[in-house]
């Protein structure tokens, strides 16, 4: 019986660096920040800090186009500063996390600098370089998650790189094995510094189909692009990533990574997400964990989060007992969850069940900063957009800045505590009446709410490594069980919705309340009531 890994028990927490902390007032989140502010972080009780993307970058995706992958930008601070960020952290009993973007590099990456200017230099193979067609258009049908072809052309080589993304984020070939190694070469500076673990950016793009086929239209229409009016929707993406090569290259991260007691979590964004997160995660020997966007895009539905997790647990169950999802609803691409699932109307108490509901799933959750918050989708007029995918897609799809705005620390502080200089998104009005500093002297803020609940939960072994069994019950109620051997079960039933809830569910009279959560709801015998937004959590003591 060897011990539970301890990221399988492990709560994650996202920041944004950009717009955490400001201690320099040049309006961006810095670094620095983000230490002063660990203590926050621990106080909610997580485990693991993932921080997006501090390197060396021109910021033309805010990071995720990295040109040094072994140094701090400016912008964020010094290699230093980081230091210090760890050492505080693992001072307080926390991990750091930190995004590793391997896919692709910034165009202003020396590698790209070096391989753009000639087809027989050194690195000329690094990234994934084509001649046109002889009517000179690209090389195949491949496009860009962010519009347009994947292919552009440049006019030194006079060929055409691959980007899934940006223009200024060239593809990295992965099947040159130098590249490889450089990238678990730089994994190991940081291993070396202290982290705990990656986030894997984007990692099932690392593999391209070597002879450039082209995919085939989709069978309907996918959910992946992100906008409805991006063609890359109506393509089936079996040429352009998940290739097989890829589990090869994840066995070789472990194989580090278990060196260091460190971890992974690997961004999937397919459109058969589930298959390919039961997949990287098989085994033991490749990514430790891995999530999609498959709650993090949808609307609010309890069938589709059940859906979502029963048909994760079977195809790991398929492949073996190893393969472990994260279960997010917010992070740094998306619409805050409060207004996708909540609508204009949601009360922080909606908020509360959220996180409930992410800590009551199989899987290790990971929540974005501001979601302890109750934090809503910032409405950001088109002169305020820096994302050039909102840019790009506007006004049908409004970028991702709405989720991106600064953390309000304290109503009385310019910037509501942010930053003495001007912030680099708006810290919008409504944010700010639901400031740390003023959460924190309400009993019943949603942060509070979280301060208490994230260590509750951890007591109870149930919820962190149970297996999941979910009932039927009406609509805007997730009704499940957790069950671990050599422990009685855990009944959990959420209300989702703002209507009061009153239903049979059946299970007997043996379980007795579980108290302590801080969430209402009562039952009796089968019969559950919940208020709006309420949750009840039973034990089976019998
Ligand atoms: O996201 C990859 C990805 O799949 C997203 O493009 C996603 O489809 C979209 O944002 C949904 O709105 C990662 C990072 O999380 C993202 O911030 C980067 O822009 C992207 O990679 C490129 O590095
Ligand atoms: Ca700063």
């Amino acid at each position: 019986n060897s011990p539970v890994e301890w990221w399988r028990e492990s709560v994650i927490y996202q920041v944004y660096p950009r717009s955490f902390l400001d201690t320099n007032g040049d309006g961006v989140g810095d670094l620095a920040g983000i230490t002063s502010k660990l203590d926050y972080i621990a106080d909610l009780g997580v485990d693991i800090v993932w921080i997006s993307p501090f390197f060396t970058s021109p910021m033309r995706d805010f990071g995720y186009d990295v040109s040094n992958y072994c140094d701090v930008d400016p912008l964020f601070g010094t290699l230093a500063d980081f230091d210090a960020l760890i050492a505080r952290a693992h001072q307080l009993g926390l991990k750091i996390m930190i995004d590793q973007v391997l896919s692709h590099s910034s165009d202003v990456h020396p590698w790209f600098v070096e391989s753009r200017q000639s087809r027989t230099n050194p690195k000329a193979d690094w990234y994934v370089w084509s001649d046109p067609q002889p009517d000179g258009t690209p090389p195949n049908n491949w496009l860009s998650i962010f519009g347009g072809s994947a292919w552009q052309w440049d006019s030194r080589r006079r060929q055409y790189y691959l980007h899934n993304f940006l223009t200024s984020q060239p593809d990295l070939n992965f099947h040159q094995p130098q590249v490889q190694q450089a990238h678990l070469d730089n994994m190991k500076f940081w291993l070396d510094r202290g982290v705990d673990g990656f986030r894997v950016d984007a990692c099932i793009f690392h593999f391209h189909d070597a002879q450039l086929r082209n995919n085939p239209p989709a069978k309907k229409q996918n959910t992946v692009s992100v906008a409805e009016s991006n063609p890359y929707g109506l393509q089936a993406h079996i040429y352009d990533n998940t290739r097989p090569e890829n589990l090869e290259f994840f066995k070789k991260v472990r194989l580090l990574l278990d060196q260091y007691n460190a971890v992974s979590i690997g961004e999937i964004g397919s459109d058969e997400a589930l298959k390919v997160m039961a997949e990287y995660t098989a085994d033991g020997d490749k990514l430790n964990m891995a999530y999609s966007f498959n709650l993090l895009t949808s609307d609010n539905s309890t069938q589709h989060i059940r859906a979502e997790v029963e048909a994760f647990e079977q195809l790991a169950a398929a492949s073996n007992k190893a393969g472990w999802a994260s279960w997010s609803v917010g992070n740094h691409d998306v619409n805050r969850v409060m207004t996708r699932w909540g609508g204009a109307n949601a009360t922080p108490e909606f908020a509360k069940v959220l996180l409930a509901m992410q800590l009551s799933l199989k899987g290790t959750p990971c929540l974005y900063q501001g979601d302890e918050l109750a934090l809503t989708e910032a409405d950001l007029p088109y002169e305020a957009l820096q994302d050039p995918v909102g840019l790009t897609f506007w006004p049908e799809m409004k970028g991702r800045d709405g989720c991106r705005t600064p953390i309000p620390w304290d109503a009385t502080q310019a910037n509501a505590g942010f930053s003495a200089g001007k912030p680099w998104l708006p810290v919008p009005a409504e944010h700010a009446a639901q400031s740390v500093a003023q959460q924190l002297q309400q009993p019943e803020s949603a942060l509070n709410f979280a301060r208490h609940f994230i260590p509750w939960r951890k007591k109870i072994a149930q919820l962190t490594r149970g297996d999941i069994f979910f009932y039927d019950a009406p609509d805007s109620v997730l009704a499940l069980r957790r069950d671990l051997a050599g422990y009685p079960s855990v009944l959990v039933v959420l209300n989702l919705s703002s209507n009061d809830v009153e239903f049979d569910l059946p299970v007997s009279a043996e379980y007795h309340d579980l108290s302590g959560h801080g969430l209402h709801g009562s039952a009796s015998g089968g019969r559950i009531s919940l208020p709006a937004y309420g949750a009840w959590f039973g034990i089976n003591n019998s």
